[in-house]
Parts: C-alpha cells; structure tokens; sequence
C-alpha cells in the first residue's frame, strides 16, 4: 500500500534529443548517462481507498493542479498496468537544487515509478521499471540505474523494447562530474518543447541522428577500455551536435548564454594546459564538467576564478533506486 523510494539524477554523455513517440516517450536515438551521487529525489507512494483522488505534495508543499496533473497521468499508467484502482498520496522530496541545472525529472519520475509500483505489491525487474520511468520522462528510464548507462531506443512500436541497461556499476571507474552553475534564469524553451521543435524543423536533424548513433558506438568503446580521452573527447563533441541542431530550427533557439561560452572557452584552455576535463551542456545554460578524481580540485580552483562563475557542485557516480522504509 505504501512504498518510499530514492532514485538519483543523471547526466547525459551522449544525449537523448528527439522523440519518435510522444505519448511512450520513445526515443529517435540511443543515450547513454551516468548516475550521480549528490543529487536526488525521494518519493512516498500510498494507495489509500479513503482518497477520492490523487494528490501530491512536493517539498512539503502541496503541489498546484498543473503539476499534479502530471503526477497523476503517469499514476494513470502505473494503475493500467498494475490493476490498482485506488487513489494515492504522493510526497516528494528534491535534493536537486534548480540552480545546478540537473533536470529533477530524471529522478523524480524514477523514484514515483519505484514507489508507486512498489506500494502496488508487483514486483517488476528494473528492466521493466525502467521502461515504467521512461513514460513520465524519457530520462528517468536512466536513473534506475546507478553507474554507466545505455537507454537503448528500440525500434517496436509499443516501447517494449526500449528501456535503459547497466554497462557498468557504480565502483567500476571512478570519474567525476563539476555541475558549473553561471544561470539561475528558468529556461525559455523546455527541453521537451525544443526537441519536438528541431525533430520537426531543424535541418540538421538528420546529421545529429547519424552522429549521435556512432558517438554512441565511440562511447561505448571508451567506457570498455576505461579511455578518459576517448570518452571526453566523444562526449564534447556529442553534446556541441546536439545544441548545433538547436540553431537550425524553426524559430531558432539556442540554450546557451555567454556565461556558457566563457566556461567552455576555460575548459578547452586548461586542457591545453594539460588539465584533462571535457564539458557537456543539457537544455539549460550551465556547463557540466568531466574529469578523473586527480585533477578536480585543481579544477575547482582554476573554473571558481572566472567572474560568471556562481557555484560549483561537486559529484560522484551515483547507486542505482534504492528501496526506503516507511
Ligand atoms: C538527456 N535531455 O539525454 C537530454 C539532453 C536534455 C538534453 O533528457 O520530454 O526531461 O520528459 O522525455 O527527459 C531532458 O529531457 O524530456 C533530457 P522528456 P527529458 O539527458
């Protein structure tokens, strides 16, 4: 009747942009992430006869009709498939703070997938949750798991076979990710919005899809043979495709600021300078930084001298959802 569940935020090596799908949330191209330790969200579930409806509390605070209006669309689905028909109390709690530009999505939707299956009495392998996640966001179906991970698209109509797996776990190799935060402005085209606007639109379309697939095939390499440089290198260059696609579209939109820029342009520079670390950009102005234990507080130093530089957020590779009690 009642589970309580926390699931991490991830982050995007090779990034998921575009939908074949809209209602499955099915991707065009494979993604692969990984999970991190700092940030997350804990979710309770309870089926109670007594509720007339669904209702949803988020950071204590009982969330407006518009958010739980989602939250119940996805409990909608989790009822379809599980034969439950009573009403559920819903409290969620983000650790992500806005200002790190970690989409919360990711977790939450993988934590009220867990818990809300859960408190169900089904027992679903994490395979089938995450495909459960990825029909609340595309990106929770990743934050299922911990350490290294493929989403794999699928080509089914139906979505069976698109769910995320497990390349390697959370001890395997030990990197670290900076989330650089130089905006704490609410972005002006959702990400869901501007990958639906540059599948329709956008030129460049194509190339990315083409592109993406062998990064992925690059990526994938890299992770096996443990290749900081292969996988820095991929993951960059994936994630300047992906925004490249943004600029071809009708209208044309572009997520960064030149607070972006500057961040990148330090990164690229220390790295000539022989200070290994590789940038990724998500639907949203801040940058987040790639690189081996060894040399993040060297980084740290160097990236918190630069004046559009508000914070910086340290973070490990995080555990796959985790069960709570109560
Ligand atoms: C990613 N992003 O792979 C990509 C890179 C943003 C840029 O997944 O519409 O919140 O809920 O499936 O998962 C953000 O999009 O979108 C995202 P929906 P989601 O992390």
């Amino acid at each position: 009747m009642k589970a309580t569940v926390r699931a991490h935020t991830n982050i995007a090596l090779i990034k998921y942009w575009g939908k074949r799908d809209e209602d499955l949330f099915l991707p065009t191209n494979s993604s692969l992430s990984i999970t991190l330790d700092r940030f997350y969200t804990e979710t309770m579930v309870h089926y109670d006869h007594r509720l007339s409806e669904d209702v949803f509390w988020l950071n204590h605070v009982q969330a407006d009709q518009k958010e739980t209006n989602k939250i119940r669309s996805f409990l909608n689905k989790v009822r379809d498939l599980t034969g439950e028909v009573r009403s559920a109390r819903v409290e969620s709690v983000n650790h992500v703070p806005t200002a790190s530009g970690f989409a919360s999505s990711a977790s939450g939707f993988a934590a009220l997938a867990g818990a809300a299956v859960k408190a169900t009495g089904m027992n679903l392998s994490e395979r089938e949750l995450s495909q459960v996640a990825r029909q609340g966001s595309g990106s929770a179906c990743r934050s299922i798991f911990g350490g290294f991970v493929e989403w794999q698209k699928g080509t089914e109509v139906n979505g069976s076979d698109s769910y995320a797996v497990q390349l390697l776990d959370q001890k395997a190799w030990d990197l670290r990710v900076l989330a650089i935060e130089v905006s704490t402005e609410v972005k002006k085209v959702l990400s869901r919005e501007g990958m639906k606007r540059t599948v329709a639109t956008s030129p460049f379309y194509q190339g990315w899809l083409q592109a993406a697939e062998a990064d992925l095939v690059t990526a994938k390499k890299a992770i096996a043979q443990r290749s900081f440089t292969l996988l820095g290198e991929t993951l960059e260059s994936n994630a300047l495709k992906m925004h490249a696609t943004t600029l071809g579209a009708d209208p044309p939109f572009m997520y960064w600021q030149s607070t972006t820029l500057s961040v990148m342009e330090a990164v690229q520079d220390l790295r000539d300078k022989g200070l290994e670390a590789y940038f990724t950009i998500d639907a949203g102005p801040n940058v987040k930084v790639i690189c081996k234990p060894e040399v993040e507080q060297k980084l740290i130093n160097e990236l918190s001298r630069l004046d559009v530089v508000k914070d910086i957020y340290s973070c490990q590779i995080g555990p796959g959802l985790r069960y709570l009690e109560g």
